[in-house]
């Protein structure tokens, strides 16, 4: 299935491969590890990877099913500038799929409850590989980890909000990618009130596949020492 399992990296993470891929089921609440879709909505596409043209698909934005169980997680009452959010993988599994983690937030109108993810949507983390990088899955800092997670920055407004974790994996030869696609429901408190977060992308559309994330070729010859971020900026910046 993975041509990747066959190169030197991934043998001795051979076991994982064959039982499972990942998911992202507990929010990460300064330093705690919540209960799995305590705070997380889930889907109906289970571990399963999906391929490079999902990021034309509308459950690029929380994955496929997700609506189904919108009302099932809790709302996390967070505060801007001051909690520590994230993600941790399931059970103790860690990422062995080289490739970026990224994490956006966009606002609901209203009850995150309701909300499907249609609006817009800025980047508040992302984790890429060392720099510069030895072209290897080692390199990616992403690689082995299962704890994504960062201080909320003041500069959000107050709202109810989607926060959907990312990973693209790009272990496939051809340019081919997977994605990990996951969101928690948070409410945040906060005073701020200054320009709204930008750059703002839409899912779908906010992606494209000639983006350079997208294009990465990480079988190249000699090994690439860069690779691009996907998606636009991250806020504040
Ligand atoms: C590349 O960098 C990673 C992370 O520091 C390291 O573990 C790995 O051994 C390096 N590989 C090569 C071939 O330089
Ligand atoms: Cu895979």
């Amino acid at each position: 299935m993975h041509l990747s399992s066959i190169t030197a990296g991934a043998l001795a993470l051979a076991p994982q491969l064959a039982s499972a891929h990942f998911l992202f089921p507990h929010l990460m609440l300064n330093g705690v590890k919540t209960e799995a879709y305590e705070y997380v909505r889930e889907h109906d596409f289970g571990f399963n990877p999906h391929k490079t043209d999902w990021i034309n698909s509308e459950d690029f934005r929380c994955n496929e099913g997700s609506w189904n169980h919108r009302n099932d997680p809790k709302t996390a009452e967070v505060t801007a500038g001051q909690d520590v959010v994230g993600f941790n993988l399931h059970l103790d599994f860690a990422i062995y799929h080289p490739g970026p983690v990224t994490i956006y937030l966009s606002k609901a109108p209203g009850d995150v409850r309701e909300y499907d993810g249609s609006g817009d949507w800025f980047k508040v983390y992302q984790l890429g590989t060392q720099i510069p990088w030895n072209g290897t899955d080692q390199g990616w800092l992403t690689w082995d980890q299962k704890n994504f997670q960062f201080t909320l920055p003041n500069e959000i407004p107050a709202g109810e909000y989607l926060m959907r974790i990312e990973q693209m994996s790009v272990h496939q030869p051809y340019r081919e990618k997977e994605w990990y696609v996951q969101c928690a429901h948070l409410k945040i408190a906060s005073s701020y009130d200054g320009p709204d977060p930008s750059p703002t992308i839409k899912f779908p559309g906010g992606y494209n596949i000639n983006d350079e994330a997208i294009q990465l070729d990480s079988w190249a010859q000699p090994p690439p020492t860069y690779a691009a971020m996907p998606g636009p900026e991250q806020w504040p910046n």
